[in-house]
C-alpha cells in the first residue's frame, strides 16, 4: 500500500469518526439515557444478524462493574482477512468505517437493525475504549480501539476451541450525561428479542450484584402474548399462532382474548417496535374484522344483532402480536416507527385471513367464545354511546360549568396553563394554597380512581372522578369525541405520594390516559411532579433530596460525628409539607424536576400494572418473589 493511499483512507475514517462525536445524536438519538442502551442494542443487533443467517444460537450481555459492556455470541466470528479495497482486516473495518457492511449491502438480507441501524462502528466512536476478540480458525484475533481510532494491529493469540465475536465497550463520559446501565432497561429490550426470535437464547448478568437472567423461548412470540397476559383472565389457551411467509414476506401473529376491555397489540418490523403502526397493523386489522364477521354470518351467531361487529368490538380485550420482517423497511411517522411498505398490508391481511378462518372452523368452541365477547362488546358500545350522548347534552346545558373541586387558574392560554391532578384532599389544599394561580390550576383527587382495566367507557362515564378529569380538561373522550385541540391546559401534571397507594394512583391515571386520551401521552402532554424524599438539614444547611441514592451520596462523607448532627426528615406524603415547601420543591418551573410521559413508559406500566393490579394471584406472588431483592417498597 502506498503511503498516499493510506492516508486517504484514515482521512476519512477519521472524518467519519470526528462526523459521530460531533453530532451523536444523529446517529444513536440522543445522549441521555435512551441513547447509552442504544449503545448496546447495536451492538446486540450484529450477534441477532448472525443468529438469523443461522450461525449463532446464545448471545449474552454483561453489565461489568465499571460502566463497561461485554457482548459475546457463538455465531462465524467476524472476518479477519484483509479487505481487498480498505487494506486492512474486514473486523478493523467494520469496527472503524462509519456505514461499513450496512445499508449497500442488500444481498446480505439484513433484517434486524435497531431503530438507527448505524453499527458497531458507531458504538466504537462513542467510546472511551474498545476491544474485539473473535474466535475463529482456532485462534483468539484481537483489536483495540480508543474514541473509534485503532490502538493496536489485529493481533493473532492463543489457540481456541471456541468460535465467535465478544465486543467489549466503556461509553464515553464526555459523550454520555450518565454512563450507568440498568438491568431493567436492557433485560425489557433482550427478553423482547427472545421473544421475537424464537429458539434464540440470550442471557444478561450483571456484575454489580451476580443478577442473572436468561431468555430463551420456543414458543416465541405465543409465549409473548402470554407473557403480556400474565395478570389477565385469558377466555382461550393457549393463544392462536400464525406463521407463514406471504409474498415472500416471513409474517408471525399470534393473538388471545382475555375477559378485559382493553386492547394491546404490539407491532414489529424487523424486530423493531413499530409504534406508530402502519401497513402490517392495518393488514391486521382488517382481516381480524373480516374474518370474525363472515364467520359469525356463516354459522349464525349473530342473528338478533343489528349491524355488524365494528373493528373496536372484535378488538375487545385482546392482546396480540405481529411481527413482519421485510427486506427494505421504509419507517415513517414522527417518531420514525410506523411502517410504511404498502405492500405488507395486503400480506399480512391475506395471510390472516386464511389462517384465521382456518383456525375458528377447526376450533368452534374457541370461536364461539371469542364471538360471544365481540357482540357483548358490540352492545356495550352502543350502550356508551347513549351515555355520552347523555353527558354532551348534559354538559351542553351546564355549559362553562366546571367542577366545583377544581380549584382554576385565571389565565385563558391554554398554551402557558397547567393542570394538577393531586392525591388527596389534604395535599390539594396545600396545592392550593402554594400555587400560582395565575397559570396553575389543581384538581383534588380522592382516593380510588376506577381501574380502567376492569371496566367499559359507560361504566368509567359514570364515575365522578373521572367525570371530572374529563371536565376539566375538555377535551371529550373515545375514539369519536376526542378533541386534543379544546384542551385547556398544556400541561398535565400528575402529583401523588411516594408509596404505594401514590403509585397505584398515577398507574391508574396513566392508564386511563393512555387508553382513553392517547393523544395526551403521545404528543407529551402529560407529566410526573417529583416530590422530594427527604428534607436533609446540617447545620444551617437545609437541602432536599428526590432519590435514595441522592441521600446516600449526600450522607455517606460523613464522619459519625457529623452525622448525629444531622436531621433526616422523610416525607410520607405530600400532606406533610407545607404550601410554601410544596412550591419550593415540586411546584415551582424556575426549580422543579417533572418526568415526561412517553408511550414507552406508559407501556411499561402496562405489564407492571397487569401483573400486580389483575385478577391472577399467581403472577403477583411470583413477581413479588423474583423482585423482592430488588424493590425495595413495594408492599403490597
Ligand atoms: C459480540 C458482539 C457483536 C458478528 C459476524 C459474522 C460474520 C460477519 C459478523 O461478516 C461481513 C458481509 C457479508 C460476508 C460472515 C463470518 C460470513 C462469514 C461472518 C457480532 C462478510 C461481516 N463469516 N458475527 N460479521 N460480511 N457478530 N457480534 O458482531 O459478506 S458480526
Amino acid at each position: 500500500m502506498s503511503q498516499k493511499e493510506y492516508t486517504a483512507q484514515n482521512i476519512q475514517v477519521l472524518k467519519g469518526l470526528e462526523a459521530v462525536r460531533k453530532r451523536p445524536a444523529m446517529y444513536i438519538g440522543d445522549v441521555t439515557n435512551k441513547g447509552l442502551h442504544h449503545l448496546v442494542y447495536e451492538i446486540v443487533d450484529n450477534s441477532i444478524d448472525e443468529a438469523l443467517a443461522g450461525y449463532a444460537s446464545k448471545i449474552s450481555v454483561i453489565i461489568g462493574k465499571d460502566d463497561t459492556i461485554t457482548v459475546e455470541d457463538d455465531g462465524r466470528g467476524i472476518p479477519t482477512d484483509m479487505h481487498p479495497i480498505e487494506k486492512k482486516p474486514a473486523v478493523e473495518v467494520i469496527m472503524t468505517v462509519l456505514h461499513a457492511g450496512g445499508k449497500f449491502d442488500k444481498s446480505s438480507y439484513k433484517v434486524s437493525g435497531g431503530l438507527h441501524g448505524v453499527g458497531a462502528s458507531v458504538v466504537n466512536a462513542l467510546s472511551e475504549w474498545c476491544e474485539v476478540n473473535i474466535f475463529r480458525d482456532g485462534k483468539i484475533h484481537t483489536q483495540t480501539y480508543s474514541k473509534g481510532i485503532t490502538q493496536s494491529e489485529l493481533v493473532v493469540g492463543e489457540n481456541t476451541e471456541k468460535r465467535g465475536t465478544q465486543v467489549s465497550f466503556l461509553p464515553d463520559k464526555s459523550i454520555f450525561q450518565d454512563t450507568v446501565y440498568q438491568f431493567d432497561i436492557l433485560s425489557k429490550r433482550l427478553r423482547e428479542l427472545a421473544f421475537l426470535n424464537k429458539d434464540l437464547e440470550i442471557i444478561l448478568f450483571d456484575e454489580r450484584d451476580d443478577r442473572e437472567e436468561t431468555y430463551k423461548y420456543a414458543g416465541g412470540i405465543l409465549e409473548f402474548v402470554e407473557y403480556l397476559d400474565e395478570g389477565r383472565s385469558p377466555i382461550h389457551k393457549p393463544p392462536i399462532y400464525i406463521e407463514g411467509i406471504q409474498d415472500d414476506i416471513p409474517i408471525e401473529i399470534s393473538l388471545q382474548y382475555n375477559s378485559s376491555y382493553t386492547e394491546n397489540i404490539l407491532t414489529y418490523c424487523n424486530n423493531v417496535n413499530t409504534i406508530e403502526g402502519g401497513a402490517h397493523l392495518s393488514g391486521f386489522k382488517s382481516a381480524l374484522t373480516r374474518s370474525l364477521n363472515s364467520y359469525a354470518q356463516k354459522n349464525n351467531l349473530m342473528k338478533s344483532e343489528k349491524s355488524s361487529l365494528s373493528g373496536e368490538d372484535v378488538r375487545e380485550g385482546i392482546t396480540a402480536v405481529v411481527s413482519v420482517k421485510v427486506a427494505e423497511p421504509q419507517f415513517e411517522g414522527q417518531t420514525k416507527t410506523k411502517l410504511g411498505n404498502s405492500e405488507v398490508r395486503g400480506a399480512v391481511e391475506s395471510l390472516l385471513n386464511e389462517k384465521l378462518t382456518d383456525f375458528l372452523e377447526q376450533n368452534p368452541a374457541y370461536a364461539k367464545r371469542i364471538i360471544e365477547k365481540c357482540i357483548q362488546a358490540s352492545r356495550a358500545r352502543e350502550a356508551a354511546r347513549n351515555a355520552r350522548e347523555l353527558t354532551r347534552r348534559k354538559s351542553a346545558l351546564e355549559s362553562n360549568s366546571l367542577p366545583g373541586k377544581l380549584a382554576d387558574c385565571s389565565s385563558n392560554d391554554p398554551g402557558e396553563c397547567e393542570i394538577y391532578l393531586v392525591e388527596g384532599d389534604s395535599a390539594g389544599g396545600s396545592a392550593k394554597q402554594g400555587r400560582n394561580r395565575r397559570f396553575q390550576a389543581i384538581l383534588p383527587l380522592k382516593g380510588k380512581i376506577l381501574n380502567v382495566e376492569k371496566a367499559r367507557l359507560d361504566k368509567l362515564l359514570a364515575n365522578d372522578e373521572i367525570k371530572t378529569i374529563i371536565t376539566a380538561l375538555g377535551t371529550g373522550i373515545g375514539s369519536e369525541d376526542f378533541d386534543l385541540g379544546k384542551l385547556r391546559y398544556a400541561k398535565i401534571i400528575i402529583m401523588t405520594d411516594a408509596d404505594v397507594d401514590g403509585s397505584h394512583i398515577r398507574t391508574l391515571l396513566l392508564t386511563f390516559f393512555y387508553r382513553y386520551m392517547a393523544d395526551l401521552v403521545t404528543q407529551g402532554n402529560i407529566y410526573i411532579a417529583q416530590p422530594p424524599l427527604y428534607k436533609i438539614k446540617n447545620g444551617k444547611k437545609e437541602e432536599y433530596v428526590y432519590t435514595e441514592i441522592e441521600k446516600d451520596r449526600l450522607l455517606e462523607p460523613l464522619s459519625e460525628e457529623e452525622r448525629k448532627k444531622v436531621s433526616l426528615q422523610r416525607y410520607k406524603g405530600l400532606g406533610e409539607m407545607n404550601p410554601d415547601q410544596l412550591w419550593n420543591t415540586t411546584m415551582d418551573p424556575e426549580t422543579r424536576t417533572m418526568l415526561q410521559v412517553n408511550v414507552e413508559s406508559a407501556f411499561n406500566a402496562d405489564h407492571l400494572f397487569t401483573t400486580l393490579m389483575g385478577d391472577e394471584v399467581e403472577p403477583r406472588r411470583k413477581f413479588i418473589e423474583d423482585n423482592a431483592r430488588y424493590v425495595k417498597n413495594l408492599d403490597i
